[in-house]
């Protein structure tokens, strides 16, 4: 920096047209030493370790719970600080994740398990390909919204290569932009420059919605095999034993940040309302916008019926993978709201109804269990 600017003192002595160029190339170095400074100082804030150390639990490889979660005999770990419940392969790895770097340009899909995630990945990479609907039936959308923990869900033997591949974080940091990433993780482990980084659509459903959909998918995959019945499944979801619970935290702390500029707060109730409007909340948060022949083609191609048969192509490989369990039912299974109430007993509920009480005390956030009107 002083070699350069002994130059420019000698050049604009002996030669004072060399001046502006002389100056222009101090003003780039000074610039250029900006730049690697604050390079160092994102360098530095990307090399801050997790500060959530996971522990074992021992209960969740010894009976009850391993009797009717066989397939996570791996067993489980929980972070603290936070509570949230993993497994014990998250656990060796959640540091890298947290040091994983998001782009600008990236949507990122953020919710609690079984809240609506793959509706709104849909939504989203359409919204950020301009509604490109014809790419969007010929890829499956695990290759085109990659899952950021997924890989690192089950351990990595369990997992099938074609997806190991695909999601693994070295693939997704090359991946070209816009990314549209898939996590289920709550904030706090999430990389800590995301919010000010990256755009975030983050959706939460009703919990009652959510414990039905998931014990549903804990019985269809493999690596969870679920062998218990549904009031066993809600009582380990209300007591946080569950990957990803325990469910309030997680979806509080998003509504906490529900008015960062970079975070749109939705909720499945209401895309089951009225998706044209979310449509339009979720184009206008990441900055595009929907021509009406685009929001008809959109609209149709994110309705239950036609995901669960574009799908279909998707989840079928998956099956052929052999992750699923054969006549547990499919991954898009009736998408409705108030389902729960084909599935608690009213003493079950009425628990259910005083845990989401006690836990929403205090708090503006409030859900809806069932909408009046079913499509
Ligand atoms: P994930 O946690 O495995 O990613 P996620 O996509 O969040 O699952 O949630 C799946 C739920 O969204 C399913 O709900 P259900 O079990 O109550 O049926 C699925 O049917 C529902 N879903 C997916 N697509 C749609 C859609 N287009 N309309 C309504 N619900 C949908």
């Amino acid at each position: 920096m002083l070699f350069g600017l002994r130059l420019l003192f000698i050049s604009c002595c002996q030669n004072p047209s060399f001046y502006s160029v002389q100056l222009s190339c101090v003003v780039i170095k000074v610039k250029h030493l900006e730049m690697s400074q604050e390079r160092k100082e994102d360098d530095e804030s990307q090399a801050q370790e997790l500060p959530v150390k996971f522990n074992f639990i021992p209960e969740s490889i010894t009976s009850p719970f391993i009797d009717i979660f066989p397939g996570q005999n791996e067993g489980m770990v929980r972070g603290e600080p936070g509570g949230f419940v993993f497994s014990r392969e998250y656990g060796r790895r959640a540091n890298e994740i947290y040091q994983f770097k998001p782009r600008k340009d990236d949507a990122w899909v953020c919710t609690f398990s079984k809240s609506g995630t793959t509706w709104t990945q849909e939504l989203v990479w359409l919204i950020v390909n301009g509604c490109d609907t014809e790419k969007a039936k010929q890829i499956p959308l695990q290759m085109r919204s990659p899952y950021l923990e997924g890989d690192y869900l089950i351990s990595p033997e369990k997992m099938p290569q074609e997806i190991r591949e695909c999601w693994a974080l070295e693939s997704l940091d090359k991946r070209p932009s816009p990314r549209v990433i898939k996590s289920h993780l709550p904030f706090n482990l999430l990389p800590p420059q995301l919010l000010d980084t990256s755009k975030v659509v983050y959706v939460a459903r009703n919990p009652k919605d959510v414990i039905v959909s998931n014990y549903h998918h804990f019985k269809l995959f493999k690596f969870h095999d679920f062998k218990g019945t549904l009031e066993d499944f809600a009582n380990y979801s209300m007591d946080g034993q569950i990957y990803y619970s325990p469910y309030f935290p997680h979806v509080l702390d998003a509504w906490s940040k529900r008015h960062h500029p970079n975070v749109l707060f939705l909720f499945y109730e209401e895309m089951k309302q009225d998706l044209r409007a979310v449509v339009e909340r979720v184009a206008a948060h990441l900055n595009q916008t929907v021509t009406e022949e685009q929001m008809v083609r959109v609209l149709e191609y994110l309705s239950f019926k036609n995901l669960a048969s574009t799908e279909a192509a998707g989840k079928e490989k998956v099956k052929e993978m052999g992750i699923m369990n054969e006549d547990a039912g499919t991954f898009f299974r009736k998408g409705k709201t108030g389902d729960w109430k084909n599935h608690f007993s009213p003493e079950l509920n009425e628990r259910i109804d005083k845990w989401i009480q006690d836990n929403l005390a205090g708090s503006d956030l409030k859900f809806v269990m069932e909408l009046d009107k079913q499509d």
